[in-house]
Parts: C-alpha cells; sequence; structure tokens
C-alpha cells in the first residue's frame, strides 16, 4: 500500500505512534509518505521505502494567524496525487482529520482516510467550542477511526455523539528495543550511593501534573535515599525547577530534558511516577514496563488498561499524592516485590503492546477501510 501518514513531529505520543507506525510498515514493504511542518523525531537516518514531505507555509499581512490546516490540506492533495497514496492516515484529530477531508473533496474521493484519535484531541481541545463542530464532522467523515483505548473510544461516542464504529488499537513498543540494558554507568552517574531511582517522561504540560510527580518524590526522599530524573520539556518546566528548590530538592531532582535515548535512561530506573490529570493510553508508561520499571500511577482514562493495579504498579486517585508516595516506598524497599513487577511490567508489554501484532490490527484494518464503500464526495467536481 500506500500510504500518507500526517503527523505532529515532536516529542508528544501521537507523533511517536505515528513514526513508529510508519517504520513497521514500511519494513513490511509498504510506501510511507510523512506529512508534516517538520521531520518527525523518530525519523533519524535513511530508512527505506519511507519518504517525508514538509508542509510549506508562506505567510502574507493580511493573515493575522498562519493558516497551517490549509496548507496541509494542499500538500496532501499534492502528495496523493504526485504518489498515488491509496489511504491517508491522520494521526491527533485536530487539525488533521480535517485538512485530509478537505483533501480528499479536492480530489475527488480517491484516497481513503483513517483518523487515530490520541488523547487532548478529543478530550481537551477537540471540546472548546470553537472546533466542536469541525471535529465531530472531520470524525464522521473519516472512512476509519481508530482511538487508542477503549476510554477514549468511549469519550469520544459520549462527548461528540458520535454513532460511529471506532476501532481501539492500543499504543505499541518494540520490546526489541525496549529491554531492560544491565547495569552501567548511567546507574552510577545518577545514583552514585545506590540510590533508589525514580523517573518520569513527559511533554511537562499542565495534564501531566509534574508538580505531584516532585511533592510524590518529596515524601518518598524523607524515607529512601532516591534521586528522581525528569526527562522531557515544556510549559510547565521552569515552575517545577521553582518547586524542587522550594523543597530542597535540587540535588535529588535530575531535569534531564529530551533525551533521543530513552531505554538506558529507564534501565537505570528502579519506578516511574504518572500521576497525570488525563492520559488516554500512557505510551511512555509502556516504554518503562517494557524495561522492567514499575508504574506508580493515577487511574485517569486509558492507565487501567494499561497497568494491572497490585501486579505491574499500583493505581491511586488523581492528585492523591500522598498514596501514591505510599506505594513507591513500598516498592521502592522491598527489592523481590519490585523485581516480581518488573517481571510482570515486562510479560504484559511483550504479551498484549509489542509492535507487531499491534501493526498487524492497523494493516487489517487498512484493509478492511479500502474494501468498504468510499463516502461519497459532498462536492461535484468541474
Ligand atoms: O493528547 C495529548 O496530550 C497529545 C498526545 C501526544 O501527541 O503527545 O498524547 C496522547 O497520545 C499518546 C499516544 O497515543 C498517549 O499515549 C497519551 O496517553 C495521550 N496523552 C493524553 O491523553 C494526555
Amino acid at each position: 500500500m500506500k500510504i500518507g501518514i500526517v503527523c505532529y513531529p515532536t516529542y508528544g505520543g501521537s507523533g511517536v505512534v505515528a513514526t513508529e507506525l510508519g517504520k513497521a510498515l514500511a519494513e513490511r514493504g509498504h510506501q510511507i509518505h510523512f506529512i508534516s511542518y517538520a521531520m518527525p523525531t523518530r525519523l533519524e537516518g535513511y530508512i527505506g521505502n519511507v519518504f517525508y514531505h514538509e508542509v510549506e507555509m508562506s505567510t502574507y499581512p493580511v493573515f493575522e494567524f498562519p493558516l497551517y490546516t490549509l496548507a496541509l490540506a494542499s500538500k496532501i492533495v499534492e502528495v496523493s496525487r504526485f504518489e498515488k497514496l491509496d489511504l491517508i492516515h491522520a494521526h491527533y484529530a485536530i487539525p488533521h482529520a480535517i485538512s485530509a477531508y478537505l483533501a480528499r473533496e479536492i480530489l475527488g474521493g480517491r484516497s481513503r482516510i483513517i483518523t487515530t484519535l490520541h488523547g487532548t484531541d478529543i478530550t481537551l481541545v477537540g471540546l472548546e467550542p470553537g472546533y466542536l463542530p469541525v471535529m465531530k464532522f472531520s470524525i464522521e467523515r473519516s472512512d476509519g477511526v481508530t482511538a487508542v483505548s477503549r476510554f477514549l473510544r468511549e469519550k469520544t461516542t459520549t462527548n461528540y455523539g458520535i454513532d460511529k464504529d471506532i476501532r481501539v488499537i492500543p499504543n505499541f513498543v518494540d520490546t526489541r528495543k525496549y529491554r531492560r540494558l544491565p547495569a552501567s554507568s548511567i546507574c552510577e552517574r545518577f545514583a552514585p550511593q545506590g540510590e533508589r531511582v525514580l523517573v518520569h517522561v513527559s511533554n511537562f504540560r499542565a495534564v501531566k501534573r509534574v508538580p505531584d510527580v516532585i511533592r510524590i518524590f518529596s515524601e518518598v526522599r524523607k524515607k529512601v535515599p532516591s534521586r528522581l530524573l525528569l526527562v522531557g520539556d515544556g510549559p510547565e518546566r521552569s515552575a517545577c525547577e521553582i518547586l524542587a528548590r522550594e523543597l530542597g530538592l535540587q540535588h535529588d531532582v535530575i531535569f534531564l530534558g529530551k533525551q533521543q535515548e530513552i531505554v538506558p535512561i529507564l534501565s537505570a530506573s528502579d519506578l516511574m511516577l504518572m500521576p497525570s490529570q488525563s492520559e488516554s493510553f500512557g505510551l511512555s508508561a509502556l516504554e518503562a514496563m517494557a524495561c522492567e520499571v514499575p508504574v506508580v500511577s493515577s487511574s485517569v482514562g486509558g492507565l487501567p488498561e494499561l497497568q494491572v493495579h497490585g501486579e505491574t504498579g499500583y493505581i491511586a486517585e488523581i492528585g492523591d499524592v500522598d498514596r501514591m508516595a505510599r506505594y513507591a516506598v513500598d516498592l521502592l524497599t522491598n527489592d523481590a516485590k519490585r523485581h516480581m513487577f518488573g517481571e510482570a511490567c515486562r510479560r504484559r508489554a511483550v504479551d498484549h503492546f509489542d509492535v507487531h501484532p499491534i501493526v498487524d490490527l492497523y494493516e487489517s484494518y487498512y484493509a478492511e477501510c479500502l474494501a468498504a464503500d468510499p463516502i461519497p464526495v459532498r462536492v461535484p467536481q468541474s
């Protein structure tokens, strides 16, 4: 198949899923065309069967705001025509699904659109009155729609009143690449006295509740010699640095910023904290689990579909810092239990969320959508 993948190129989970999916499909012989405003982060180096098309943005003094949705639609039209794409897979609905819809109308219905809903496109941004009607329309007019958890499918049908079959295809991880590495110099660097290492990975947006991570760590630190690694960057980072200093933790909380190589960091970690306000799946928790790192998380969204409370980690109510800290101390002070949880994490990642069976699901869903009758175009072609 010739597949156009439209995604955000940055460090967010939707871009990671889109890129890893494209790479896996390319390995299977499909021709993959990424369309975005910058090269997706994980698309490093030459990869056979993979092409990248950049959306060119022109500015004009009359436009107070950049017209990305339109520029993207035009680029999809151009790539679809020239490369004869069979389908466009839009990751994160805003604005990708509506740009793909516009492109399909312009193309006279010649390609299919599959939209994957990832999280805040549905739970937050899409619900704003300024976007809601367009969101609902673009989901309804997609040839196929997938959601990364049952939770997100449910939210989509109830919040938008959408009566459409939405296929749940969870996030995935390449468990050959994501596996625990033997103890390395990185452990000595972060925990020179054999301290326990907690880790959090995110884009530091408010929904991630990174201040809770620091508060949990502050409680843990009183009972267990430990360090906290914070990976990623985003709008809340400065506030978190200030909080860490206010709590006197500046030497034990290490801000690593954005990192390309996450496996060595996860391999040096004993526990991941994910106290999110909203999390439709929790890809970074899955990546940690594949590296045998148990997770203490909030009970929101799709996290209970990923984690098994009391087996792969623990789940608590949003904002219950004390309980999460107690769970963390329990695991960090009991080596046998932590290792048992770590092994259960790895098993769950391998058995339920490994790349190959999940990519199979996408591939067969593509075939199903291509075999179905196309959605009729609304605008007659001239
Ligand atoms: O929805 C977002 O916040 C953005 C999105 C992203 O692009 O980073 O993250 C979501 O998609 C990931 C991949 O499907 C999921 O693993 C994350 O749970 C989800 N984030 C939220 O729901 C907050």
